[in-house]
């Protein structure tokens, strides 16, 4: 088959956010049908839908109580039903999130479970007894405190890598590899073309759950050694590609924290059968301290390009990227690399061209292609994100002052990308006529779709050149990567070459009007000027290059 998902951009909808129809303050799928004329017109090609499944919402859906039905709040099946139709109708793709890591503690296989030891779904999930009156290990969870629930009714523990109400699932379990199969070839054979896997990298856990090496006596540790890119996941990988993703023409990507390039190469060389492309972290914890995401470290430009530098060449040849900076789980990259105040418009559109011309499927997440900033709630009332709550209590409870962790949340916290999408400047930003499930982050008279629209020098029309000119440029797709001057400290500058034609860009990701010099080993002779960012920048590229401040500039030539 084809592979038709390396040409294509993909466009993510967290549709909790993304469009209210009834005026319950809630997005919801009827909601996605009214705008995908907008979304056509922007030029996407595929749309990822984050799950849509029913659930309790303890984690905004990544909490499954149903693979089979559609979450109340977002509509009926027909409805899903529609929308893929209306999807299909405009020549564009769905796919879906597959979150089979874990499923929510109100799903009837961990209620079966948790009845009795002998119960036929106890080893659907993870239960151990507990070692000298505490948690079978010293794991801790993603979304804080212990990876272990104690549950009264038989006396053990069960393991839950995120929030208590998401029970992982015992993929040791050929019972439940079966169920998770069944389930994903249900929803393919209802035409979808493919899906996102949520943690799919974290199925696999070390037998014996062993405890952690804990130098600094902390109560709870990073296990991740132990249930990352675990001993059996190239296993499970290539048996759910033969058994069920080989049967279609469709596209996978794997989102795997803590994953490597050389694990990559593994999961991405199509002669391995597993997946197609994967979200690996690197240039996600560019700007953590060993204290992890909440542990502010500032962005330090060459080590970001090394990390880009790494996967570009690693992958080239071998495997494929997906490339993004934006998602439901990460601040708003023009809050986070650019500038969101002074040059909001012209950082925006320098971070999505630094990406775009990378090697790689390009994912957009709502609300990038406007320009949609990270928020300040003055009150952690305003927030509801499952790991900012457990993050604030665990942190109170340990007396770090309230404005130090609040800090940390206005640079981090996932809520930065879960305010309602800002559609114009009427009230609640035109997303709902009822009361938001989160607050519209102010600035929505200013920056939403509506005034995006009606300015041909807005973030969305340069959105949507940078998606046309990779239909237009193989070189874009095929283009191999070379790296400039990988130590300077302000500048993002690569070549791409294919065939007989070469790529030059050169980002400016600072404040600062600067000299970029060339090296000398840069042999290239520039034709035409196929996007920048300052309506007047010049062709005739001398060894030099003034580059004003989040100055963008890709140069066609050979
Ligand atoms: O996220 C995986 C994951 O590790 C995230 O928790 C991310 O690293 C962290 O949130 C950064 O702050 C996936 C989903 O994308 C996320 O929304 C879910 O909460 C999580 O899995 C559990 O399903
Ligand atoms: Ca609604």
């Amino acid at each position: 088959m084809k592979a038709w998902w390396k040409d294509c951009v993909v466009y993510q909808i967290y549709p909790r956010s993304f469009y209210d129809s009834n005026g319950d303050g809630i997005g919801d799928l009827r909601g996605i049908i009214e705008k995908l004329d907008y979304l056509q017109d922007l030029g996407v090609d595929v749309l990822w839908l984050n799950p849509v499944y029913r659930s309790p919402n303890d984690d905004n859906g990544y909490d499954i109580s149903d693979y089979y039905r559609i979450m109340d709040e977002f509509g009926t099946m027909d409805d899903w039903e529609e929308l893929l139709e209306e999807v299909h109708a405009r020549g564009m793709k769905l796919i879906m999130d597959l979150v089979v890591n874990h499923t929510s503690d109100e799903h009837t296989w961990f209620i079966e479970s948790r009845k009795s030891k002998d119960n036929p779904y106890r080893d659907y999930y993870i239960w151990r007894p507990g070692k000298d009156g505490k948690e079978p290990n010293n794991w801790r969870s993603i979304f804080s405190g212990s990876a272990w629930q104690y549950d009264e009714t038989t006396g053990e523990y069960y393991l839950h890598l995120f929030s208590k109400k998401q029970p992982d699932l015992n993929w040791e379990n050929e019972k439940v590899r079966k169920e998770v199969y069944n389930m994903m070839t249900w929803w393919l054979d209802k035409g979808i073309d493919g899906f996102r896997m949520d943690v799919i990298n974290m199925i696999s856990k070390v037998p014996g759950l062993p405890d952690a090496p804990n130098r600094a006596g902390e109560r709870y540790v990073d296990g991740g050694q132990y249930y990352i890119n675990g001993p059996r996941i190239h296993e499970f990988l290539q048996e759910m590609n033969e058994k069920v993703l080989s049967k279609y023409d469709i596209m996978t990507v794997g989102e795997m924290p803590g994953v490597s390039v050389e694990d990559g190469k593994l999961y991405t060389n199509p002669e391995r059968k597993e997946l197609h492309m994967i979200f690996n972290f690197d240039h996600m914890d560019v700007d953590s301290g060993p204290g992890g995401k909440w542990d502010l470290k500032p962005l330090h430009l060459p080590k970001l390009k090394k990390i880009m530098a790494k996967w570009q060449t690693g992958l080239h040849g071998v495997g494929w990227n997906s490339l993004y900076f934006n998602n439901h789980d990460q601040p708003r990259s023009v809050s986070r690399f650019g500038n969101d105040q002074k040059y909001r418009v012209t950082s925006a559109k320098m971070l999505a061209t630094s990406l775009h011309f990378l090697q790689g499927t390009p994912y957009i997440f709502q609300g990038e292609e406007i320009g949609m900033t990270n928020v300040r709630f003055d009150s952690i009332d305003d927030y509801r994100d499952v790991e900012t709550w457990n993050l604030y209590k665990e942190k109170i409870a340990e007396g770090v002052p309230e404005e130090k962790i609040m800090e940390a949340i206005y640079v981090k916290g996932r809520d930065n990308a879960r305010t309602p999408m800002q559609w114009d400047s009427t009230e609640n930003a035109g997303f709902t006529t009822g009361t938001p499930w989160i607050k519209v982050n102010p600035n929505y008279k200013e920056i939403n779709v509506e005034a995006a629209l009606a300015d041909q020098n807005s973030i969305y029309y340069y959105y949507k050149k940078l998606i046309q000119l990779r239909k237009t440029n193989p070189l874009i797709v095929h283009g191999d990567f070379t790296l400039i001057d990988g130590e300077n400290r302000r500048v993002f500058a690569y070549l791409r070459t294919y065939q007989n034609e070469k790529l030059l860009v050169v980002t400016n990701w600072s404040n600062d009007q600067l000299e970029f010099r060339l090296p000398d080993f840069i042999n290239f002779h520039p034709g035409q000027i196929l996007i920048a960012n300052y309506d007047d920048a010049n062709l005739n590229l001398e060894k030099t290059i003034t580059l004003r401040p989040w100055e963008a500039i890709v140069y066609k030539g050979k």
